[in-house]
């Protein structure tokens, strides 16, 4: 397995070292989505689940992480190209760690690249990376007063999955009061409600996932 260890960039601007990785990627029709959740939400499941059901897509994913290299080495086996990336302690990822990432991948014959972030729900939504697009997770077990009190990553994010649907009987997770606070957050955000384990609602989630692969 590919470890690449990163140090904090060290520019003046991130928002523009994210912007100019943006128009490279887009010039070269690679499609970057950075996902991020808190540890556990159930990013790498989700992840592995999509990378099977989307065989005919050239998948990568960068697997960023304190330490360890188990969720690049699950992505593997699951069909992806894969690297692991070392953040030196920090919780986020920003652009220019991002490319480095992607130059240790190899985005060649790649058209659609995750990046799983490092697992927060704070840090990670205050750093643009140069991704198309955030997707960010939210599982049953977390409950839905989160948009509350992390406003900023609905804010910042396309997409919200609902993941772990198939536990929502032993919890007290209101889906539609979820959505209703994220969309007072966001009136943009895209919601689905999802089981990387039963596969339930995972179609939907593709099918907005083929739709901004196909817009390059
Ligand atoms: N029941 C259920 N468990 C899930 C689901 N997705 C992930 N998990 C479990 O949640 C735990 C954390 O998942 P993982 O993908 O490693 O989370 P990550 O830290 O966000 O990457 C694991 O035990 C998974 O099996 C799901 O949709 N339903
Ligand atoms: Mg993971």
């Amino acid at each position: 397995m590919k470890i690449i260890e990163l140090n904090k960039s060290i520019t003046e601007s991130n928002d523009r070292d994210a912007d100019d990785l943006r128009s490279k990627l887009k010039s070269e029709g690679v499609t970057l989505i950075n996902l991020m959740s808190s540890p556990g939400s159930g990013k790498t499941t989700l992840l592995r689940r999509t990378v099977k059901d989307m065989d005919d897509v050239k998948i990568g994913v960068i697997e960023a992480d304190i330490a360890s290299d188990v969720d690049a080495v699950r992505m593997e086996e699951s069909g992806a190209v894969a690297v692991q990336a070392h953040t030196d302690g920090m919780c986020h990822m920003d652009a220019g760690m991002t490319a480095r990432s992607l130059g240790a991948l190899g985005t060649d014959g790649l058209k659609l690249v995750f990046l799983e972030n490092v697992g927060n729900l704070i840090c990670p939504a205050e750093f643009d990376t140069g991704a198309a697009k955030n997707v960010m997770i939210l599982s049953i077990p977390e409950g839905d007063d989160k948009p509350l009190k992390y406003p900023l990553m609905f804010e910042k994010s396309d997409v919200l999955l609902i993941t772990k649907i198939d536990t929502a009987q032993y919890f007290t997770f209101d889906i539609e009061t979820c959505r209703e606070r994220a969309l007072k957050l966001n009136p943009d955000i895209k919601v689905f409600p999802v089981s990387a384990r039963t596969g339930e609602g995972m179609a939907s989630w593709e099918k907005w996932l083929r739709g901004i692969v196909g817009d390059l």
